[in-house]
């Protein structure tokens, strides 16, 4: 496949609870993706880096402490922050693999107990992903993986709550791949899948927004 200037990179985007291995999944796509020719970066959110990424860094820390409504905004104005710069890419044909989105920012807000709606309404105008990887784990099995770090959210307890609020935020997008298996066989499955929206996106797949 080669790079064509005239056409729009994918917007490709992996959720699933923490140690489900989107992080490695991620980056041996995007290595794969790479190999073949494709113009690809790997992005993540929380983008800590920027001011607003730090706030947040210092919140899963526990360096901080804000209310909850008030994370769940800065989560969300760090995908607005990024959001100009992430359209310029996809319309240069760069594809764009990222490591969490707004998926996870309703996820885990309304696990704490938000409203459903009002965690979706700041996420509203972004750009919609072309695919979303589901990357589906049990909390237990998660947790068996060499255990959660030491960030807020990462027990067991909580991840049931992310788990099934994870669930009803499925659409036509999502791909649910069964991530107890072998991660050969993951990342195999993962780069089928992948390959087949780059192409679509190729072919003039039309740029739309969240949540329609
Ligand atoms: N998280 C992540 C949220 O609560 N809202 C969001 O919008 C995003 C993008 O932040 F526990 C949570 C999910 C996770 C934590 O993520 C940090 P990483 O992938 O471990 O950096």
């Amino acid at each position: 496949l080669s790079a064509n200037n005239e056409s729009r990179g994918a917007l490709v985007v992996f959720e699933g609870l923490d140690r489900s291995g989107k992080t490695s999944q991620c980056g041996r796509l995007v290595s794969y993706l790479e190999g073949l020719g494709h113009s690809v970066e790997l992005w993540r959110f929380p983008d800590r880096t920027t001011s607003v990424g730090q706030m947040i860094s210092a919140y899963l820390t526990n360096k901080s402490q804000l209310d909850d409504h008030t994370i769940h905004l800065l989560f969300s104005a760090n995908r607005w922050e990024k959001r100009s710069m992430m359209e310029t890419k996809l319309k240069a044909g760069t594809t764009l693999i990222v490591d969490r989105y707004s998926y996870s920012g309703v996820a885990f807000s309304t696990a704490k107990g938000l409203d459903f709606e009002w965690c979706k309404a700041p996420e509203i105008g972004l750009i919609a992903p072309d695919l979303v990887v589901y990357l589906d784990i049990t909390p237990e099995k998660a947790a068996e993986r060499g255990g959660y770090g030491g960030e807020r959210y990462e027990q067991l307890e909580f991840q049931r709550k992310v788990s099934q609020h994870y669930k009803l935020l499925k659409d036509s997008s999502w791909k649910i791949v069964d991530a107890c298996q072998p991660l050969d066989d993951v990342e195999k499955q993962v780069k089928e899948i992948v390959l087949q929206h780059i192409i679509a996106c190729q072919k003039g797949k039309i740029l739309s927004s969240l949540w329609s």
